[in-house]
């Protein structure tokens, strides 16, 4: 038995050395494995702007070949497995992180994670209406004020074109007998972000009425900022003369305000209200069958 067992550690130690031999005989170990010799925090990219940048190595034995090994790179950017240049037009905002996996024409390999920043960060930033600020106004508080938040970037100074339109997805407000038509440019200088406001006048009337709506939109960016999702806002101008007996128009408020969350789109609030409808139809019949 002891015998047996002696020659069983020798078999194993000579197939360790065997093994041990053949890797340092190995090309690729004369040569060293692959290294990534780049940032793993790759160029920062705009949507919509042409990208591109190269994944660098030394060592091992050229050709390499580039893939991706786990995770995703940015929407519509490519990964080219010969030269390991990335490249493409992003279409998305977001933070992507991907592990590149190298290997030589030894068969070696090297692999490192890498992150692309695609969005206004470092840049002259993006504009957009922020969530959180009031969509509903009395007709009777003389003035309502936007704010437009600029954010990701400072760099440079930036415009922004607003507007207001009659309508919303509710009843329709009218410029010059419901509220004060508004236009205008708001100016961010260089290095300064955050919130700027513009005010818009609103008109009493008499009239006992459904709650009315307008709409803000910003646009025509400049500076090499962009606009962000919320570009619309829409705002409710709350009925004086009949504040009670306003299902639809309670019904649309509260709405607009979760909407608001979202989107400042008509669709949200179309479904929103299309729901309540359907539930309230739902109620009365089951009512009616109760009684
Ligand atoms: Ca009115
Ligand atoms: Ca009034
Ligand atoms: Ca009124």
């Amino acid at each position: 038995m002891q015998s047996t067992q002696r020659e069983t550690l020798r078999c194993a130690t000579a197939i360790v050395v065997l093994c041990v031999a053949a890797m340092f005989a190995s090309p690729a170990h004369g040569q060293g494995a692959p290294t990534f010799t780049g940032s793993s925090t790759l160029p920062d990219g705009q949507p919509g702007t042409p990208y591109s940048t190269t994944i660098t190595v030394s060592g091992g034995a050229s050709p390499y070949t580039f893939s991706v090994n786990s995770g995703t790179l940015p929407p519509l950017l490519t990964l080219n497995a010969a030269s390991g240049v990335i490249s493409g037009t992003p279409t998305s905002n977001g933070d992507y992180s991907f592990q590149i996996r190298v290997t030589d024409s030894a068969s070696a390999f090297a692999l490192n994670t890498f992150s692309i920043h695609i969005g206004a960060s470092g840049g002259a930033g993006s504009v957009e209406f922020p969530m959180g600020t009031p969509s509903t106004v009395s007709e009777t508080a003389g003035s309502v004020t936007f704010t437009a938040r600029r954010s990701g970037g400072t760099a440079g100074s930036i415009a922004v074109s607003f507007s207001t339109s009659d309508g919303g997805p509710g009843y329709t407000a009218n410029a010059g007998s419901d509220y004060v038509a508004a236009s205008g440019t708001l100016v961010w200088s260089n290095g300064e972000g955050g919130d700027k406001t513009f005010t818009v006048t609103i008109l009493d009337d008499a009239d006992d009425e459904q709650d009315e709506q307008f709409t803000a939109t910003l646009t025509n960016p400049t500076g090499g900022a962009v606009l962000g999702v919320r570009t619309q806002k829409v705002m409710v101008l709350m009925d004086d003369e009949n504040p009670g007996g306003q299902l639809t128009s309670t019904g649309d408020t509260s709405d607009e305000s979760n909407c608001t969350a979202h989107a400042n789109g008509p669709f949200p609030l179309i479904s929103a209200g299309a729901v309540l409808l359907v539930g309230l139809a739902q109620l009365r019949r089951r009512q009616r069958r109760a009684l």
